[in-house]
C-alpha cells in the first residue's frame, strides 16, 4: 500500500511537473496549490476501487460464455478432421476398408447381372473411395464407379455394394453404391465360380484388402460373408471364417447386401 501510494505520487509529481511545464505558458501561479491537493486524494480512490471492480467482472463476463458458448458451437462448425463428415472424407488406407462379402454365384439372375461385391469400412472415419479399383492376380482391374454423386463415400463402419449390374430390378434385388464392368477376359472385373482373388486398391496404387478363395467356395444363389468378428484386414484371409449368408434377397437369392453380415457357427 506505502509502496503503491509512493509510486502513485511519484507519477502524480511527474504529471504535475509535466502539467505546470505545460501550463507555465499560460498562467503559471496556480499550479502548485491545485496539483497537490486534488492528486493524494483522487488516487487512492480510483486505484483500489478500479483494480478489484474491473478483474473480476471482465473475468466472470468473458470466461463462461467462452466455455460453454464457443467451445462446442466450434465443434461442428469446423471438423478440421478430415474424415469427420460426409462432406468432409479422407482416404482409406490399407485394412481400413475389408472384403467383407461376395456374391459370386447368383442363381437368380446370370452371373454377369448378379455377381457383387460388398465392402466394410472398419472406422470411424467418413472414407472416400473414389477411383478405388477391384482387381484380381489375372487379368481383372477395374475403376470402380460411382453410382451416384458421392456414393462412394462409405459412413464410419458402414457397408457399401459394388455391383456387376446397379439395376435392382434386374441384380436380384439389390441397392448397388458402386459398379464395375462384368468381364472375365480383361477389361472389367467379374468373379470365378471356381476360384479368384478380390483385391481392393486405392487410386494412388496402395493394396487395401484382399481376400483369396479356392474350389469349393461358392455357393449357388448365395453370397459368402465373413462373419463380424473377424471382420478385419487379415481376419478375412482365412476361408474358414466365411459363411453363406441367408438374408433373403427379393428374387429368391440370399445374402446380406449393404448390411453386417450374418455370423458362422
Ligand atoms: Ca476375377
Ligand atoms: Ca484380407
Ligand atoms: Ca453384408
Amino acid at each position: 500500500m506505502w509502496i503503491w501510494l509512493l509510486a502513485g505520487c511519484n507519477e502524480n509529481f511527474i504529471r504535475s511537473i509535466r502539467d505546470k511545464q505545460e501550463e507555465q505558458d499560460d498562467v503559471g501561479i496556480d499550479e502548485p496549490s491545485d496539483e497537490p491537493a486534488d492528486e493524494p486524494t483522487s488516487e487512492p480512490d480510483s486505484g483500489p476501487s478500479d483494480e478489484p471492480a474491473d478483474e473480476p467482472s471482465s473475468e466472470t463476463a468473458d470466461e463462461p460464455s467462452n466455455e460453454p458458448g464457443t467451445e462446442p458451437s466450434n465443434e461442428p462448425d469446423d471438423p478440421v478432421e478430415p474424415g469427420d463428415s460426409q462432406e468432409n472424407p479422407r482416404r482409406a488406407y490399407n485394412g481400413e476398408v475389408i472384403i467383407n462379402e461376395v456374391m459370386i454365384d447368383s442363381d437368380a439372375v446370370q452371373d454377369k447381372y448378379g455377381e457383387w461385391v460388398e465392402l466394410y469400412n472398419t472406422t470411424g472415419d467418413w472414407l472416400d473411395l473414389r477411383q478405388y479399383r477391384l482387381r484380381d492376380q489375372g487379368v481383372d482391374d477395374y475403376e470402380i464407379q460411382e453410382v451416384s454423386l458421392g456414393s462412394m463415400i462409405i459412413e464410419p463402419n458402414g457397408f457399401l455394394v459394388i455391383c456387376a449390374e446397379t439395376d435392382y430390378w434386374n441384380n436380384g434385388g439389390v441397392t448397388c453404391q458402386g459398379a464395375f464392368l462384368y468381364q472375365t477376359f480383361g477389361g472389367g472385373f467379374g468373379l470365378s465360380n471356381s476360384e479368384d482373388e478380390v483385391i481392393l486398391y486405392s487410386n494412388t496404387n496402395q493394396m487395401i484388402d484382399r481376400m483369396t478363395y479356392a474350389e469349393g467356395f461358392s455357393v449357388i444363389g448365395s453370397s459368402l460373408g465373413v462373419t463380424p468378428s473377424y471382420a478385419t484386414q487379415y481376419g478375412n484371409d482365412y476361408s474358414t471364417n466365411w459363411c453363406d449368408q441367408w438374408g433373403f434377397l427379393p428374387m429368391g437369392d440370399s445374402g446380406s447386401p449393404g448390411s453386417i453380415n450374418d455370423i458362422c457357427f
